[in-house]
C-alpha cells in the first residue's frame, strides 16, 4: 500500500457543462488512467481515448486524457487530467469507477492544493493568493491575488529571508573568531546595521494599504441630515433601488450596505439614518448611533449637510446634492450633483474611483492579509531588537526568532537552510 492516497475530483465547475476536468494526483493516478483508458498515453500530450469500467468493461465516455509525470507537476505528484464530456451522468459514472479502484479516493477541499505545499510546489502565501484568486470579482482584487498567487511576494521574502540568514551567518563567524583567538571586544556594528537595513525594508512593506480593503471593498459612507438625499444618492452610485427613498425624514433607520464595482475597484457604499436632534423614535435613534460608528470606520464620508455641521473626519468629501433644485444648498469646494437628472454623477464617480486607487494596495503589487503583516511586524520587531542587543548571543537569539517568523510567513521551518547558509560562507578550510 502506498502511503499517500491517491486523490481525484471534478476540478471544472459543477456539471452539467461543456466539459468536466477530472483531475487524479498522487502514486496510483497513472494506474488509474491505465484502468479505464487502457494504456497510458504519452506525458503532456493530450490523447483522445475510450474510458470503460474497469469493473464491468462498459464505456463510460470517450474523453481527452492527460498525463503529467510528477515532480514537476501542480501537486509535485503524478497528476492525470481527463476532460470528459460535462454530462452529470458522465461525471458520476466517472468519478464512481475512479472510487472503486484500490488506492484512490475523493479529495477533499483545497487537498490538490495542500499537496502542493507539502511538497514544496508553492508555499503558504501562494497558497493564499491562489485562494483569493478564486475568490476575486473585481479587476484590481484578481490582479492583487494574481501577483501574490505568482510568487512575487514569496521571492521578496525569500530575498529578506537571504539577507537574515547572511547575517546570521555573520555573526556565528564572529562569535567563533572570538572564541578562538580571544581578541577581545568584537565589533559588530556591521550587523546591527545590517539588521537596521533589513528591518527598514521589512517595515516599508507595512506601510502598504491592507488586503482587507482590497476584499472587502472601500467603506464609503453617505451621511447628513434627513431628507438630504443621502438615500438617492445611494441608489444612482450603485444604479440599482438598494436604499427606500421618500420625502418623510426618517426613512432610512438602519445601514444599508451595497458593495459595487466601479471600474473595477470595490466599493462598500453605506446609506445611514439621517442625522437628526429631534426624534423620539427609538429605533431611528439606535440607527443613527449606527451612523455615528460606520462614519468613524469610513474610507471616505460623502457629507450631503450643510458645511457647518460637518463631522471630523479625514476623508471628508462636501456634496452639493439635488443641484436641479432652484433652491439647493450651495457649498464651496464641494462636488455638485443631481441623483434625480445625473448631473455631476461621472464626476463624483471618477472621483471616488481616483481616491480609492491612492487608498488601495496597488494592482500587480501583493497586498499583505492580516497574517501576513503580523508575522512581518514580529521579523522587523526581532530585528530591531537584534540591532539594539549588546550581547551577541542575544543578538544571534534575536536574529534566530526573526527568522522563525519569516519562516512561518512562508510556512517552512527548517533549519536546514540555516546550515547551509552558515557552511556556504565558512569553506575557508574551517
Ligand atoms: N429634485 C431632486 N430631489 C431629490 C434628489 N435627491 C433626492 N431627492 C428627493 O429628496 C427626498 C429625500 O430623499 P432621500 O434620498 O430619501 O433622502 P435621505 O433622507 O437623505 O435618504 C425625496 O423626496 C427624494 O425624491 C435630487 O437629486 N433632486
Ligand atoms: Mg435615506
Amino acid at each position: 500500500m502506498d502511503s499517500v492516497d491517491t486523490i481525484f475530483a471534478l476540478s471544472s465547475g459543477a456539471p452539467p457543462s461543456a466539459i468536466g476536468v477530472m483531475r487524479i494526483s498522487g502514486p496510483r493516478a497513472f494506474d488509474a488512467v491505465k484502468a479505464l483508458a487502457g494504456t497510458l498515453p504519452p506525458a503532456r500530450k493530450a490523447s483522445l481515448r475510450k474510458l470503460h469500467d474497469p469493473e464491468n468493461g462498459s464505456l463510460l465516455d470517450e474523453a481527452l486524457v492527460l498525463v503529467f509525470p510528477g515532480p514537476a507537476t501542480a501537486t509535485g505528484e503524478d497528476l492525470a487530467e481527463l476532460h470528459l464530456h460535462g454530462g452529470r451522468a458522465v461525471v458520476r459514472g466517472i468519478e464512481n469507477a475512479l472510487a472503486h479502484i484500490q488506492g484512490l479516493r475523493r479529495a477533499e477541499a483545497g487537498e490538490f492544493t495542500r499537496r502542493a505545499f507539502a511538497n514544496g510546489r508553492i508555499d503558504l502565501n501562494e497558497a493564499e493568493g491562489l485562494a483569493d484568486l478564486l475568490a476575486a470579482e473585481t479587476e484590481w482584487q484578481r490582479r492583487s491575488a494574481a501577483a501574490m498567487a505568482g510568487g512575487a511576494f514569496s521571492a521578496q521574502v525569500e530575498q529578506w529571508r537571504e539577507a537574515l540568514l547572511r547575517l546570521a551567518a555573520m555573526l556565528e563567524a564572529e562569535l567563533d573568531f572570538s572564541d578562538e583567538d580571544d581578541v577581545g571586544e568584537q565589533d559588530y556594528s556591521n550587523i546591527s546595521n545590517g539588521c537596521i537595513e533589513l528591518h527598514d525594508a521589512i517595515s516599508g512593506h507595512l506601510n502598504y494599504p491592507a488586503a482587507e480593503k482590497l476584499r472587502d471593498g472601500l467603506r464609503v459612507v453617505l451621511a447628513g441630515p434627513p431628507n438630504s438625499g443621502k438615500s438617492t444618492l445611494l441608489n444612482a452610485l450603485v444604479s440599482r433601488e438598494a436604499a427606500i427613498v421618500s420625502d418623510i425624514a426618517g426613512t432610512t433607520r438602519d445601514l444599508i450596505e451595497v458593495p459595487v464595482s466601479l471600474e473595477g475597484i470595490p466599493f462598500l457604499f453605506t446609506d445611514t439614518a439621517g442625522l437628526r436632534d429631534e426624534s423620539g423614535d427609538v429605533i431611528e435613534l439606535i440607527g443613527m448611533e449606527r451612523a455615528e460608528r460606520a462614519m468613524a470606520e469610513a474610507d471616505m464620508l460623502l457629507w450631503l449637510g450643510p458645511q457647518g455641521d460637518a463631522p471630523k473626519h479625514t476623508a471628508l468629501v462636501q456634496i452639493e446634492a439635488k443641484a436641479d433644485l432652484a433652491d439647493h444648498t450651495r457649498k464651496s469646494d464641494a462636488i455638485i450633483v443631481s441623483a434625480r437628472t445625473g448631473q455631476g454623477m461621472p464626476e463624483l464617480v471618477a472621483f471616488l474611483v481616483k481616491h480609492a486607487r491612492d487608498m488601495l494596495p496597488p494592482p500587480d503589487a501583493f497586498a499583505l492579509n492580516q497574517r501576513q503583516r503580523h508575522l512581518l511586524r514580529d521579523t522587523a520587531l526581532f530585528l530591531s531588537h537584534a540591532s539594539r542587543a549588546h550581547d551577541p548571543l542575544i543578538m544571534a537569539e534575536e536574529l534566530r526568532q526573526a527568522r522563525l517568523a519569516l519562516d512561518a510567513l512562508t510556512g517552512r521551518a527548517s533549519t536546514e537552510d540555516m546550515l547551509d547558509a552558515l557552511f556556504g560562507r565558512f569553506c575557508i578550510g574551517k
